[in-house]
């Protein structure tokens, strides 16, 4: 370590919202990198902190309290034991596990809050926003819902649009609705404070594009993930708007303001004080000072999240830090992306997830072997998928037969010949070329994996330190010490001495990854608090007296993928669906204006540079006609040809890309985005009438 390395590491992963189980997507994305990172720095003996906590306000919260019916306080309280059960499970090692409805963090989080008014920081208005009348609610974030003026998409939040990832105002929304009462808003005025972000742009860009914060170095940009500085590019570039950062709410950090009642913090400000609020608690039980962590500029910060937490930890928490002042700022944010599962979005709704609770029940020893599988397949520059099958051949393939089949045998070998006990090292020139690449991709070994964790590429880190296991393994099957043992044991002693090694490098090597196994095999090596220097090409000593090794991987059946696969989607779990809610009511003459048809879709292409919208032609029974649908990204022109389907004959005809459409096929939208035909039963013909 050179003399202006960092001292001390800052990490924090996202604060999950207490407001239901965590499920593999959320363990890939945030959790596990990092886990792995922090092994990896303790290892070294590096000063680090990791710190996460639940997030236990904002619109997240009290929605699904509304839905179960139960008060916020007991939905968190409920979620926060559930979620901490989830990540110990899984070996997620944070030092410290806080949550953001203590007093200590309101209190941290209002000071903030109160020095950044002190400053100017804010600009305070009063304007008109959306308001519930039948609740009682001003509305913003998830409780409105509307169409999004970007993309289109029926569903947009108040705060986002999921779908194209625009961040809105709700005054923005086409048609916006009320997620309470489904009722139309009306417009109130209230008082609201702004973080006026526009004012930051400067420093932001130069602290994005370049890496330098008042004009020195800060970190370097070529060292964050193309995506991630993707995004805060198009942000910056985009123009960056001001932003609430109070709402009208009774959940919440309450504004310590006179005059305030009734308005809490955005969650969005006080979820990530909650990092810090999480250091001073841990700080304090350990007699150490918050500031070394956050303050000095001889830490470092690093933040692990998902890509839709990007904005927040690049652009507005910075803002945040450097208006405060005193704080560090980030000097990465290795989002990942998501992680999909068995060909489908992963969605709560739905239940199309794998909750690691259950996962831990049906598999209690099944730690290591889940955390190697979503390594394996971590999102961390694009989308990945996790299924079953997969999981099955991974765990049986590379777990099972290359790490375990190897160990065990190295184990049993050594016992056979030596009772158990690790035999004398070779004399140098008695080595093989073989020999000596095996040492010498021993010694090689923990540079390269250290220094791919800390490039945060896990993914090939864990490749790397599996080939350690990999390699040992090939060279015990093709040195065949069992055909030597009785004829020449010098031979016999040298290659057992050196499959010796290995495992313990393995020992070492893999604890990031899979710190169960590692642990075991520690145990059976006589290896105690392995560091990451210990791993050398001579690190097991001869003499060693091996202990017992219990079988590492229990190999997956066809039986229990398909259990697994079929657990999907069905009730249970979580359960509750994000309806949109109902629209304004109609009179039966405004129905009869309708003129919905049978129609038979004759002809389909693609409509040239346009993504989205395909060209049907439709025989209506009254003519045949051309309907521009937007369905391009769901079916294929193929699929499409021949089916019945519903159509609005009299809508005003529209041109979509100069192509005049003369009415519209009617699709259901499912939970997870997609769409479907709401297709006719057999036995009617084109022109039938819907009534
Ligand atoms: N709870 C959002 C999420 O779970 C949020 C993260 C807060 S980090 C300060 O996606
Ligand atoms: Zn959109």
């Amino acid at each position: 370590m050179s003399k202006s390395a960092p001292k001390r590491r800052m990490i924090t992963s996202a604060l999950p919202y207490a407001n239901g189980p965590i499920h593999l997507g959320h363990i890939a994305g945030a959790y596990l990198p990092a886990d792995i990172h922090v092994r990896h720095l303790r290892s070294t003996g590096e000063d680090v902190l990791w710190i996460c906590g639940s997030d236990e306000h904002g619109a997240a919260i009290t929605l699904r309290a509304k839905k179960e019916g139960i008060p916020p306080r007991e939905i968190v309280d409920l979620y926060h034991e559930e979620m901490q059960k989830a990540f110990t499970g899984l070996d997620i090692s944070f030092d410290h596990y806080s949550r953001t409805s203590s007093p200590k963090h309101h209190q941290v989080a209002q000071e903030f809050f109160l020095n950044l008014m002190e400053k100017g920081g804010f600009e305070v208005k009063t304007e008109e926003q959306f308001f519930d009348e039948k609740a009682q609610q001003f509305l913003a974030d998830r409780y409105i819902q509307g169409t999004c003026p970007s993309c289109g998409h029926d569903g947009a939040y108040g705060d986002q649009c999921e779908k194209c990832g625009k961040t809105l105002s709700p005054t923005e929304l086409v048609n916006p609705k009320s997620t309470l009462s489904g009722s139309t808003p009306v417009l109130k005025p209230t008082t609201l404070w702004y973080l006026p972000m526009g004012r930051h742009e400067s420093w932001l860009r130069e602290y994005i594009v370049e890496g330098k914060l008042d004009g020195q170095p800060h970190h370097d940009p070529k060292t964050w993930k193309a995506h991630v500085l993707g995004q805060c590019r198009s942000w910056i570039e985009g123009g960056l708007e001001s932003r609430a950062m109070t709402r009208d709410l009774d959940w919440g950090v309450p504004v310590p303001v006179e005059g305030a009642e009734g308005k809490v913090l955005y969650v969005w400000l006080d979820a990530p004080i909650g990092y810090i609020t999480a250091t001073m608690e841990w700080c304090e039980a350990h007699g150490q000072d918050w500031k070394d962590w956050w303050q000095d500029p001889n830490a470092e910060l690093l933040h692990f999240i998902g890509k839709d937490n990007i904005v927040f930890h690049c652009i507005i928490f910075p803002i945040l830090l450097k208006e405060h002042g005193g704080y560090n700022l980030p000097t990465n944010v290795p989002a990942n992306e998501f992680m999909n599962l068995e060909g489908d979005k992963i969605s709560t709704s739905r239940n199309w997830a794998v909750w690691v609770t259950e996962y831990l029940e049906d598999f209690p020893e099944g730690s290591d072997a889940m955390r190697y599988v979503l390594t394996a397949i971590m999102p961390e520059q694009k989308d990945s998928e996790f299924t079953w099958s997969d999981f099955r051949d991974k765990v049986n393939n590379e777990l099972a037969d290359v790490l375990g089949n190897f160990v065990n045998r190295v184990l049993v070998l050594t016992k056979k010949y030596y009772g158990g006990e690790v035999p004398t090292a070779p004399a140098q020139e008695d080595l093989t070329d073989t020999d000596r690449a095996l040492l010498e991709a021993l010694a090689a070994a923990p540079g390269k994996i250290g220094g791919l964790i800390q490039r945060h590429r896990y993914k090939e880190a864990q490749l790397e330190a599996m080939n350690v296991a990999r390699l040992g393994n090939k060279y015990l099957t093709e040195q065949e010490p069992w055909k030597l043992q009785k004829t020449d044991p010098e031979r016999t002693a040298t290659i057992m001495h050196l499959t010796c090694q290995v495992v313990g490098n393995c020992a070492v090597l893999l604890e990031p990854f899979l710190p169960q196994t590692a642990a075991k095999l520690a145990a059976a090596f006589g290896l105690t608090d392995g560091r990451w220097a210990d791993a050398q090409p001579d690190m097991v000593q001869a003499g060693t007296t091996l202990g017992e090794l219990p079988i590492l991987f229990a190999k997956i059946d066809d039986d229990t993928v398909a259990a697994q696969v079929a657990k999907l989607g069905q009730k249970g779990g979580d359960t509750t669906r994000e309806i949109m809610p109902a629209k304004d009511e109609i009179t039966f003459d405004d129905f009869t204006k309708l003129d919905l048809r049978v129609g038979t879709v004759l002809e389909c292409e693609k409509v040239p540079k346009a993504d989205k919208l395909l060209k049907l032609t439709v025989d209506t029974g009254l003519d045949t006609r051309t309907v521009v649908s937007g369905i391009a990204e769901h079916f294929k022109p193929e699929d499409v040809v021949g089916r019945q389907v519903t159509l609005l004959v009299n809508l005003a005809p529209r041109k979509l890309r100069g192509i005049e459409s003369q009415g519209m096929v009617l699709m259901a939208s499912t939970d997870d985005g997609g769409l479907r035909f709401v297709s006719p039963e057999e036995g009617v013909q084109p022109g039938d009438v819907i009534s």
